[in-house]
C-alpha cells in the first residue's frame, strides 16, 4: 500500500490524499461503507460500487464466527467469496468482542469469550490469531486487537487498558510479516483523556503502521468530546501516513473532522438508518414515515443525483415502506450512501481550492 498527500489544505489540517491498493486506489478523504458480514446491507456489490464506494469494510470477529475464515480462505478470500473487487478494509473484532460477545475475560494474552451463536463455545482471540485470521480473509488494510474502554470508565481503567492495547498491537505488528500486499494500521486509544491519548500516539508512531486510526470514540460521550479527542489525536500522528476515526460517519462529523486531517471514515449507520426507514437529507435526518412526506411528489433530496432521488418520489418511498416492501430500504440504502460519498467528494475538491 502506498499513501500519497496530494495536496494540504493553506486554511486547515484537511488534506486531500491518493492511497493505492493491490485492489485499486482510494482518493481521499473518504467515507467507507459497511459490509460487517461480506455483504453492504441491501445492496449487491454492483450497487455499492455504483455509489461510487471505493472500498468497504468487513469484520474479522463476525467472519471469524460464520461462516469461519478457513471457509473463506477455501473460497478464495474475501474479495472472491463476496465478489467485491475493490479493497476491503477489516476490522479486528476488538471492538465487537467486547460489546456482543458472552462472558469475554480479557488476559495479557488476549481475549477469551463465548460465541452467541454455535452454542455458546469458548473461542480465544490473541493478537496473533486476529493477524493470521485476517490474512485468511486477505483484507488490503487489517486493523490489531485492541481494547476499547467504556466511555464511563475511571481514567485508571482507561490507562490499562491502553498499555495493554499498545502491547497487543507491537506483538500483533511483530507477527505481521509487512509485505507487498496487505497494509496494516495501528489504532490510537486512550479515551477521553489527552496525556493518554499523547502516550498512544507517541508509542505506536515508533513503529512501522501503515496507517493510524483513532479508536474509542463514538462510544456514546457527547459530540464535543468526540470532536476535541479527534483533533487531539490527529495532530499528534504522522503527516505522511492516512489517519482513519473509526465508526464516525454522519454527514456532520465528516464535516467537523476533515478539517483535524482525517482520511477515512465508517460508519453503520447510513446502512441501518436506511432500515429504519430514516434518510439524510441537508437539514439533517428524516424519517419517511412523517405524514408531511404522504404525497409529496418531490424526491428525498431535491439536489442528490442517487438512482433514488432520480427516479422516485417521496411518495412512493413513503407507501413502500408503510408496506414493508424490501424496495424501500435498497432505496434508502443506496441515497444514504451516495449522500456520504458526494460529501466526501465536494470536501476533497474543496481541499484541493484551499476552501475549507
Ligand atoms: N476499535 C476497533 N474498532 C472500532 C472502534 C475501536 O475503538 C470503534 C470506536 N468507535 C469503532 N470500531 N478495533
Ligand atoms: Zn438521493
Amino acid at each position: 500500500m502506498k499513501f500519497t498527500l496530494v495536496h494540504k489544505s493553506a486554511r486547515s489540517g484537511a488534506r486531500a490524499g491518493l492511497l493505492e491498493t493491490v485492489h485499486g486506489a482510494i482518493e481521499t478523504p473518504v467515507f467507507m461503507p459497511v459490509g460487517t458480514l461480506g455483504a453492504v446491507k441491501a445492496l449487491t456489490p454492483e450497487l455499492t460500487a455504483e455509489q461510487g464506494a471505493q472500498i468497504i469494510l468487513s469484520n474479522t470477529y463476525h467472519l471469524f464466527l460464520r461462516p469461519g475464515a478457513d471457509l473463506i480462505a477455501r473460497a478464495g478470500g474475501l474479495h472472491k467469496f463476496m465478489h467485491w473487487d475493490k479493497p476491503i478494509l477489516t476490522d479486528s473484532g476488538g471492538f465487537q468482542v467486547f460489546s456482543l460477545a458472552k462472558l469475554c475475560k480479557i488476559t495479557q494474552d488476549g481475549v477469551e469469550f463465548r460465541s452467541p451463536f454455535d452454542g455458546g463455545v469458548k473461542h480465544k482471540f490473541t493478537p496473533e490469531l486476529v493477524v493470521d485470521i485476517q490474512r485468511q480473509l486477505g483484507s488490503d488494510i487489517m486493523m490489531p486487537l485492541d481494547v476499547c474502554s467504556p466511555h464511563t470508565a475511571a481514567k485508571e481503567k482507561v490507562a490499562e487498558d491502553l498499555r495493554l492495547t499498545l502491547d497487543w498491537e507491537k506483538r500483533a505488528l511483530e507477527h505481521f510479516a509487512q509485505n507487498q500486499v496487505q497494509a496494516f494500521f495501528g489504532i490510537v486509544q486512550g479515551g477521553l483523556h489527552e496525556d493518554l491519548r499523547q502516550e498512544s500516539a507517541e508509542y505506536l508512531r515508533g513503529l512501522d503502521f501503515a496507517g493510524y486510526a483513532i479508536g474509542g470514540v463514538s462510544v456514546g460521550e457527547p459530540e464535543a468530546d468526540l470532536y476535541r479527542v479527534a483533533q487531539y489525536t490527529a495532530a499528534l500522528l504522522p503527516p505522511d501516513k492516512p489517519r482513519y476515526l473509526m465508526g464516525v460517519g454522519l454527514p456532520q462529523n465528516l464535516q467537523q473532522c476533515v478539517p483535524f486531517g482525517i482520511d477515512m471514515f465508517d460508519a453503520v449507520l447510513p446502512t441501518r438508518l436506511a432500515r429504519h426507514n430514516t434518510f439524510f437529507a441537508p437539514d439533517g435526518l428524516e424519517n419517511i414515515l412523517n405524514a408531511k412526506s404522504a404525497a409529496d411528489f418531490a424526491p428525498l433530496v431535491e439536489t442528490c443525483d442517487c438512482y433514488a432521488c432520480r427516479h422516485f418520489s417521496r411518495a412512493y418511498i413513503r407507501h413502500l415502506a408503510q408496506a414493508k416492501e424490501i424496495l424501500a430500504i435498497i432505496l434508502m440504502t443506496i441515497h444514504n450512501i451516495r449522500y456520504l460519498v458526494n460529501l466526501t467528494r465536494d470536501l476533497r475538491r474543496k481541499i484541493l481550492n484551499d476552501e475549507i
